[in-house]
C-alpha cells in the first residue's frame, strides 16, 4: 500500500537531537522507502504562536529546509514547502475549527505546559494550534504522520476532527483517518540538564540541548557534562525508574545502536557512567556533525534553498487547494 506521509517542523531555530530522533531521521527512512508519497512542511504559522522576531523567521525557514536536506530529505523524491505559502492550510483551519469542540482543546497537554501558569496571556493562536495542525494533515488525504510522542494528543484530536467532519455531512472516508508513526524504544528525549524536561529548541540553556549545528567540541563537551547521578549503570529497565537522566542517556545511545533498552542495558553493564558519555559522545560525532557541516553548507546559497521552497509551494498547492474547494463544497459555501 502506497503510505502517504506528512509531518512539520516548526522554523524556531536551534533544530535539536529530539527533533531528529524523535521526526526528522524516520521522514529520511520513509522517503527512502520507495513506496512512500512524502510531504514535509516548514511549519511557520505555527511558530508564530508565540513571538518570533521577524527579523529571524525567514532565516530559520531556510535553516529548517537546510536541515531537511542536509538529514537526507530529497527535494526531488519528497515535497518540501513553506506552509505560510499554501493558503489553504488556514482557510481549512478554519472550518475545522468550527468542527472541533471547546472541551477537546481544553484536554491538550501541550497548550498547558508551553502556556504554562498564566494561561490567560497565552496567544489564541497557541490554543487553536492543533486544529491548525489537524489541516496540515488532511488537506493531504495523509495515511501516517510520523511525529514525536509529545505530538501524540494532537494526532488524536486531528482523527477525532476527521471523523465528525465525515459523519456531520454524511461523507464517508473524505477526510481519511491518519495513523501516527512514533518512535518506538524512546518516547521523547528529554534535557540534557533536567530529565524531567524534553530536550526543546526554546529551553534558554543551549547545554540542554545537541543542535543538529552543534561542532565535535561542543557535542563532545555538553555530553560531558550532561546530569547524571551518583548511583551505578542500572541493570534491568526496573533500576531506571526515577533516574529520568540516566533513563535519557541510555534511551539516546538505543536509539543509534537500534537496540531495544534491554539489550543497550545488558552492553553496557559493568560500564560506568563516563563510558556510556563516550560512546554517545563517538556516535553523535559521526552522525551529527557531518549533518551540521552539511547545513552550514546549504545555508550559502539562500537562492538553491528559497527555489526548493518555491517549486514544493506549487507542488502542495496544487494539492491543497483542490481539497480544500471540495471542502467548501461538502459544507455549502460554494
Ligand atoms: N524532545 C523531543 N523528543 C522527541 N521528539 C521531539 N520533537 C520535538 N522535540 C522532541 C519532535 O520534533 C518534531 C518537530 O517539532 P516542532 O519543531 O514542530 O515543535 P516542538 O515539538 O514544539 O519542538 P520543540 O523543540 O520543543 O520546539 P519549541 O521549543 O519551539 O516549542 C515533532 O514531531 C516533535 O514531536
Amino acid at each position: 500500500m502506497t503510505k502517504k506521509i506528512f509531518s512539520g517542523v516548526q522554523p524556531t531555530g536551534n533544530l535539536h537531537l529530539g527533533n531528529y530522533l524523535g521526526a526528522i531521521k524516520n521522514f529520511t527512512k520513509l522517503q527512502n522507502d520507495n513506496k512512500n508519497n512524502c510531504i514535509f512542511c516548514v511549519v511557520d504559522l505555527h511558530s508564530i504562536t508565540v513571538y518570533q522576531d521577524p527579523k529571524l523567521l525567514k532565516k530559520n525557514v531556510r535553516e529548517t529546509a537546510a536541515t531537511f536536506i542536509a538529514c537526507g530529505i530529497d527535494p526531488s523524491k519528497s515535497i518540501i514547502f513553506n506552509q505560510s505559502s499554501v493558503p489553504a492550510h488556514s482557510e481549512a483551519a478554519w472550518i475545522l475549527g468550527c468542527i472541533s469542540r471547546m472541551g477537546w482543546l481544553n484536554r491538550m497537554t501541550q497548550f498547558k505546559e508551553k502556556a504554562g501558569k498564566d494561561k490567560e496571556k497565552a496567544s489564541i493562536g497557541l490554543y487553536v494550534y492543533p486544529i491548525l495542525m489537524a489541516a496540515d494533515i488532511l488537506l493531504y488525504d495523509t495515511t501516517h504522520v510520523p511525529v514525536g510522542n509529545d505530538q501524540k494528543q494532537h494526532l488524536e484530536l486531528c482523527r477525532d476532527i476527521a471523523q465528525k467532519f465525515n459523519n456531520d455531512f454524511d461523507k464517508k472516508d473524505f477526510l481519511k483517518v491518519p495513523e501516527p508513526l512514533i518512535q518506538e524504544n524512546f518516547s521523547r528525549i528529554m534535557s540534557l540538564k533536567n530529565g524531567l524536561n524534553k530536550m526543546s529548541k526554546s529551553d534558554p540553556s543551549d547545554a540542554s540541548r545537541i543542535n543538529l549545528t552543534d561542532t565535535r567540541d561542543q557535542i563532545i563537551n555538553k555530553i560531558k557534562k550532561a546530569k547524571t547521578d551518583n548511583s551505578f549503570m542500572p541493570e534491568s529497565i526496573i533500576e531506571l525508574k526515577n533516574r529520568p537522566e540516566i533513563n535519557n542517556l541510555i534511551e539516546i545511545y538505543s536509539s543509534f545502536t537500534d537496540e531495544d533498552l534491554e539489550k543497550s542495558l545488558k552492553n553496557l553493564s559493568g560500564k560506568s557512567f563516563s563510558d556510556l558519555k563516550n560512546l554517545i559522545s563517538e556516535i553523535l560525532v559521526e552522525e551529527i556533525e557531518p549533518i551540521g557541516k552539511k547545513i552550514n553548507e546549504l545555508l550559502k546559497d539562500k537562492d538553491y534553498l528559497d527555489n526548493i521552497l518555491l517549486e514544493g509551494s506549487v507542488k502542495a498547492n496544487n494539492i491543497a487547494d483542490k481539497k480544500v474547494q471540495e471542502i467548501k463544497k461538502i459544507i455549502g459555501l460554494t
